[in-house]
């Protein structure tokens, strides 16, 4: 019993001595010292909020022909309804993956967009790339040599576009078609990538063919272009939208939007 009214005693001196400190504070350090633990506040709870909302928007890029439409309705539907058509317009939804719908209970949508490669309608994905959490780069991994310098241009275009530098956009290097036995691999592909892009990297004077200002250098100065020296994360992957063996595409996808 004594302990306790002892500590009753210690208790109240110390916030007597407390209140005491705070009134010999001149009121204007005081305000000014409230003003900071509010700001504080707002900015701790700003950053909560930002993190929530950050992106959900996956771009599918890549030449006219690539398969980005018919990835498009293998991720939403699990199916190839379309292809062969030229797209004209950004093809976009917002929608739980296919693969995702069997497994019940709250799963974070995924806004994906699939941009069209036609050279003329490219200038649309400048729009996009602000917003985009990640760029799924589709390439035709049969038709691919006799593409390399156009391919490599467009990836060139992407990887020096300002929000996506700044923003450390990841891209994966999607190569599709691989259910035909003449498609190259994955590292086929990457290897002929990184030496078109050096030689790009020499004579980028050209005109950009996207019509994306190409606000940044690529690579290391002096050294040989690798994937592995641009500001973002280059990760190469293998896919056929037509048999639907997309499980890497999912997983990239599923990495940069959490559920
Ligand atoms: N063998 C094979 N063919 C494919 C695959 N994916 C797409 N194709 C074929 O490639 C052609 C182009 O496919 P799309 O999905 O329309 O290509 P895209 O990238 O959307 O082309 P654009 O809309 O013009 O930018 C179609 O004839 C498809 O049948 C694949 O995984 N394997
Ligand atoms: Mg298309």
């Amino acid at each position: 019993m004594d302990n306790w009214e002892d500590m009753k005693i210690v208790a109240e001196q110390w916030s007597k001595q407390g209140i005491e400190f705070v009134q010999q504070i001149p009121p204007p350090q005081l305000y000014a010292a409230i003003a900071v633990l509010l700001l504080a506040t707002i900015w701790l709870f700003s950053v909560r909020l930002f993190r929530r909302t950050k992106s959900n928007t996956v771009l599918l890029s890549g030449l006219s022909g690539s398969g980005k439409t018919m990835l498009f309705y293998q991720l939403r539907d699990g199916s190839s309804h379309q292809g062969a058509v030229t797209s004209m317009e950004p093809n976009e939804g917002t929608f739980v993956l296919h693969y995702e719908n069997i497994k019940k209970g709250k799963v974070r949508p995924v806004h994906l967009v699939d941009v069209p490669g036609h050279s003329r309608l490219r200038s649309k994905l400048e729009e996009y790339l602000p917003r985009a959490a990640a760029i799924v780069f589709v390439v035709d991994a049969l038709e691919f040599l006799p593409n390399i310098r156009a391919v490599s241009e467009y990836l060139y275009d992407i990887l020096t576009n300002a929000s996506v530098v700044k923003n450390k956009v990841p891209v994966l290097l999607c190569c599709n078609k691989t259910d035909k036995i003449t498609a190259h691999t994955k590292e086929f592909i990457r290897k002929q990538m990184e030496k078109e892009i050096e030689k790009l990297r020499g004579s980028r004077s050209a005109v950009s063919t996207a019509d994306i200002t190409n606000d940044f250098t690529l690579g290391i100065e002096g050294e040989v272009f690798s994937f592995s020296h641009c500001h973002n994360k280059v990760t190469v992957a293998e896919a056929s939208g037509l048999t639907g063996e997309i499980d890497q595409v999912q997983a990239f996808i599923r990495e940069h939007v959490k559920p």
